[in-house]
């Protein structure tokens, strides 16, 4: 046995034998900093052989940001190099490598680089010659700019660019990158699918988990600045002294990797924990509960970001139930903030009394109320009308609010896509509404130009997340869903950069540099959101999902108390058609888009077909421009999608030799529930339309496995992130068939 072993030792030390990649979980994200191989390592050691500590003599001695910016790039060397290069006082060698800022490097204050337009969070990357020597500077006017042009540098080497020549500049576009965590104070998640919460509350603030500081890095590596630690659907005990005490906890260890605590509050909480009989926004008693709790907040936490809030929606308190409007609530909490320097995002996602279509509805009650917000309220809006739908055009929110910032609120947590089993890259989607023109001044007016201020010079700006992520060691319940979260820091930084290449950055850093798995591995994600779209709501449907858990589908689901919670309140399916007619025969929510978009959208002739059904009611058998029938479009559409799928597990399948036996395995484990699950959705979706629409399926086409009793008795007892009790099954019930 000894002798095999050493016999195998002295092979792979030979490297005739590959040694197989170490098993990986997928912990470590895409900061894993592997070994390089060759000709890189070679290259990269020589253009790094120095790392200058230029911190003697400067005018201020290192923060703890840009301590944690040099470790940073130490640990990212030692690992991708083998070894750290050696810390110098000086730049005695060529391809010495210096970050800092003016202030904290005595150099660099002497090298008079040109950071005015970086702000205070960008950074510049150049190399410089110094008395004929090659030097990389990493600079920046902040510390928190030198540790993201830390994370920026590494990144080159992590995907195998060029460090010939770097003349780099970047600052983000937008100034609030935040994720909001839906995590409730009992360690549940709503709508999350990678286990219980990371906030351990009950250890805080004695005990703060070392993750916090491992989630405060991931976010600071790609731009995220702040994060919401509570649900929208807020409990009032966050605000009492002892959860406060664990919040100001929780943010020192975040702090230096430049990440802002924000909370959501409950706007009746000066009558739950407060001991006011109301919580009138008008009533002084109440502004004066507000103003001495904000106080209290910053004494502990004096970065405190500001407050997110739920108001009058979906059942949560708000200032309507005093009679008074959005603005009035918004108002009152951004006065108790604003000595301070919070902010309040008051999210639009409202809804209620319905009238006659739900997607008109936050428009009707924002826009009159344009103008009436005070300077640090942000209108936090849904990329969709509607809800974190598959696919939804943009919300007409945006380009409808000139003089009230509105920042975009996206969901990276998959409620609507698959959760976290299925594998659906959102690049795609958040490029698609970030580019999206709402021709609000004429053409080019895209939703990234409203949300970074440039079209109607918003004083603030920003954009959410709803987080993905969980106690779950890979964080987000699966390892491709770590892409979501890094495509929206990615994006929120610089809302024009391409989904494709950030795809392709993070699959070379989580994963490999081979091209051989690179381009089938982005290009799989690129088309898979695309695909869950086809295999659960194709052609504009919105809402098909089974009530209140969201699993699985629900399209004939009619019996719930609220119109606009049932499928075929969106479906609008009947045995002439089926689509929700938005034009101005119908609900004329189309006319809440500018003039053009409107018109594009209005005519059956003009709208994008990914965007039919969701203004237009369309007879059965009305024929498209691909010359088919509306009713063999879909099912041709429902198919495609379960073909993707397929395809999906096909090629993850011939990519063995490139990744580690664990994350391989998860991955095709999960591709196989995605490839049941589309087909469910697929079958039980035809099955149940064709009764409507009494066609035949297009020739060659595989009918439902199942009859449509058999899905509508589906019973799927386990979903997680569910805030409600979980449906209970009869024994008599079928599982996903
Ligand atoms: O999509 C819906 C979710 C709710 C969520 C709500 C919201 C936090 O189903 O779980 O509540 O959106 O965004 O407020």
């Amino acid at each position: 046995m000894l002798l095999r072993l050493a016999a195998l030792a002295a092979l792979t030390a030979l490297g005739l034998c590959a040694a197989p990649a170490p098993a990986e979980d997928g912990h470590q994200l895409w900061l894993r900093y592997p070994l390089l191989k060759e000709p890189w390592r070679s290259e990269y050691r020589a253009a790094v052989a120095q790392i200058v500590d230029c911190t003697a003599g400067a005018a201020a001695t290192p923060s703890s940001t840009l301590l944690l910016a040099r470790s940073e790039l130490m640990r990212g060397l030692t690992g991708l190099l083998g070894a750290a290069p050696p810390l110098a006082s000086e730049a005695t060698e060529s391809r010495a490598l210096l970050l800092g800022t003016p202030r904290s490097c005595a150099l660099l204050a002497r090298a008079r680089l040109p950071l005015r337009g970086l702000g205070r969070e960008g950074y510049a990357i150049r190399t410089l010659l110094r008395r004929g020597r090659a030097v990389t500077v990493i600079a920046a006017n902040t510390d928190v700019g030198v540790l993201y042009g830390a994370f920026a540098f590494l990144r080159l080497l992590q995907t195998h660019r060029s460090l010939a020549h770097l003349e780099i500049s970047s600052r983000p576009h937008l100034e609030l990158r935040v994720l909001d965590h839906w995590d409730n104070l009992d360690g549940s998640v709503e709508r999350g699918y990678a286990g219980r919460s990371i906030w351990d509350w009950s250890r805080l603030p004695d005990d703060p988990d070392p993750r916090y500081r491992e989630y405060a890095r991931a976010c600071a590596s790609i731009g995220i600045n702040g994060t919401v630690l509570n649900n929208v659907n807020a409990s009032a005990q966050i605000m009492t002294r002892p959860y406060l005490v664990k919040v100001a906890a929780l943010a020192g260890v975040l702090r230096p990797y430049g990440l802002k605590v924000y909370l959501a509050a409950r706007f009746s909480a000066p009558i739950e924990i407060g001991g006011l009989t109301t919580a009138d926004p008008l009533d002084p008693a109440v502004r004066a509960w507000w103003a001495s709790k904000v106080g209290e907040i910053y004494r502990l936490i004096p970065d405190f970001g500001g407050f997110l809030l739920k108001a009058d929606s979906e059942g949560e308190p708000g200032p309507q139930d005093y009679g008074r409007t959005h603005a009035d609530g918004a108002n009152m909490l951004a006065d108790a903030l604003a000595p301070h320097g919070g902010v309040v995002m008051w999210r639009a996602f409202v809804y209620g009394r319905l009238r006659e279509d739900r997607a008109r509805q936050a428009y009707d009650e924002f826009v009159p109320l344009d103008g009436h917000f005070h300077p640090n309220v942000l209108l936090q809006v849904k990329n969709g009308p509607i809800d974190f739908q598959p696919r939804e055009p943009l919300n007409p929110l945006f380009g409808a609010m000139r003089r009230t910032p509105v920042m975009m609120e996206v969901e990276i947590t998959k409620e609507y896509l698959g959760f976290a089993t299925h594998l659906a890259y959102l690049g795609p989607m958040y490029e698609e509404v970030l580019r999206a023109d709402t021709y609000a001044q004429g053409r080019g007016s895209t939703v990234a130009r409203v949300i970074d201020g440039s079209l109607f010079g918003y004083r603030i700006t920003g954009m959410a997340g709803v987080a993905n992520i969980g106690a779950d060691r890979n964080w987000t319940g699966s390892q491709f869903d770590q892409a979501n979260w890094y495509v929206f820091g990615r994006l929120a930084w610089d809302p024009t950069l391409s989904a494709e290449a950030i795809a392709e950055e993070w699959v070379r850093m989580t994963f490999s540099n081979d091209p051989r798995f690179v381009a089938p591995v982005v290009a799989m994600m690129m088309g898979s959101r695309e695909a869950v779209v086809d295999y659960m709501t194709p052609l504009g449907l919105a809402h098909q999902m089974a009530s209140g858990t969201h699993y699985g589908p629900g399209p004939w689901v009619a019996g719930n108390a609220e119109p606009d919670w049932n499928p075929v309140y969106y479906n609008r399916a009947d045995s002439s058609g089926i689509g929700f007619d938005r034009t101005a025969s119908g609900s004329d929510a189309v006319g809440e888009y500018a003039r053009p978009l409107a018109a594009q959208l209005s005519s059956l002739k003009t709208v994008p077909q990914k965007y039919l059904l969701w203004f237009h009611h369309v007879p059965w058998g009305e024929r498209l421009s691909s010359g088919r029938t509306l009713w063999d479009e879909l099912v041709l559409h429902y198919t495609r999608g379960v073909d993707a799928v397929s395809a999906m597990r096909r090629t993850w399948s011939g990519l063995a030799a490139y990744v580690d036996s664990e994350r391989f395995a998860e991955v095709a484990a999960l591709l196989a529930i995605q490839q049941r699950e589309a087909q469910w959705w697929r079958d039980a979706s035809i099955a149940y339309f064709q009764t409507l629409s009494r066609r035949p399926l297009p020739p060659g086409i595989a009918p439902p496995a199942h009859s449509l009793a058999e899905y509508e008795a589906v019973c799927f007892p386990f979903s997680p992130g569910y805030p409600g009790t979980s449906p209970a099954c009869a024994p008599a019930n079928p599982v996903i068939p």
